[in-house]
């Protein structure tokens, strides 16, 4: 029979392994669904993680590290901190009246608009952050 340290160690392991059945301590997977509502092309998921009580934009920038095919830029406003400007090259526009929102499907299977942006959103386990290109 495994020893009881050897069986802590195994188990320790297994939470910490990237892509492991579950997140390592302290951390929040979340997947990142990019969709678009103006043109409708085809949507795009990308799987990353945020520490404990961490903001999603560290989750962001972490993505856009560990993947080529996710980027994103956004700006910073005097009051509200971070704003989202663009994802995979598309950027909202003032002239066209373009944003990308910002979702979450939450475990409840319940679709919210967080009441703030990426700079404050703290995601929890197992969300789905959807970033959805939108006209106002
Ligand atoms: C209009 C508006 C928008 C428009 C702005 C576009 C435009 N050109 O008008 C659009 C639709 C893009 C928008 C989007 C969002 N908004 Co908004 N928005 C407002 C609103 C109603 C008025 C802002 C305004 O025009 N002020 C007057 C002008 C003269 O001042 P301004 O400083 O130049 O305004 C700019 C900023 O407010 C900025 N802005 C607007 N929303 C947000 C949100 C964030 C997080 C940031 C960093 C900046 C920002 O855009 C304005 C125009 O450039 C305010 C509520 C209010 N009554 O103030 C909410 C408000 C600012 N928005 C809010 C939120 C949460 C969002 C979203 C995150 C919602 C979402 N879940 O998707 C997104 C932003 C996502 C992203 N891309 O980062 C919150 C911010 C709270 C917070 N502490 O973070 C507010 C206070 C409403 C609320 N729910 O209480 N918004």
């Amino acid at each position: 029979m495994m020893s009881p340290a050897l069986l802590s160690a195994a188990l320790l392991l297994l939470l910490l392994l990237p892509g492991g059945p579950v997140a390592g301590f302290g951390q929040a997977r979340i997947t990142v669904l990019v969709t678009n509502s103006v043109t409708n092309s085809p949507n795009h998921t990308y799987g990353t993680y945020v520490y404990y009580r961490g903001i999603l934009l560290g989750g962001l920038r972490r993505l856009q590290d560990s993947d080529s095919n996710f980027t994103f830029t956004y700006k910073e406003d005097p009051n509200y901190g971070p704003f989202l400007q663009s994802v995979n090259g598309l950027a909202g526009s003032n002239e066209e009246r373009t944003y990308w929102e910002l979702l979450v499907n939450t475990t409840n299977n319940e679709i919210i608009r967080p009441d703030v942006g990426i700079g404050c959103y703290i995601p929890n386990d197992n969300d789905q952050i959807i970033l959805n290109y939108k006209g106002y």
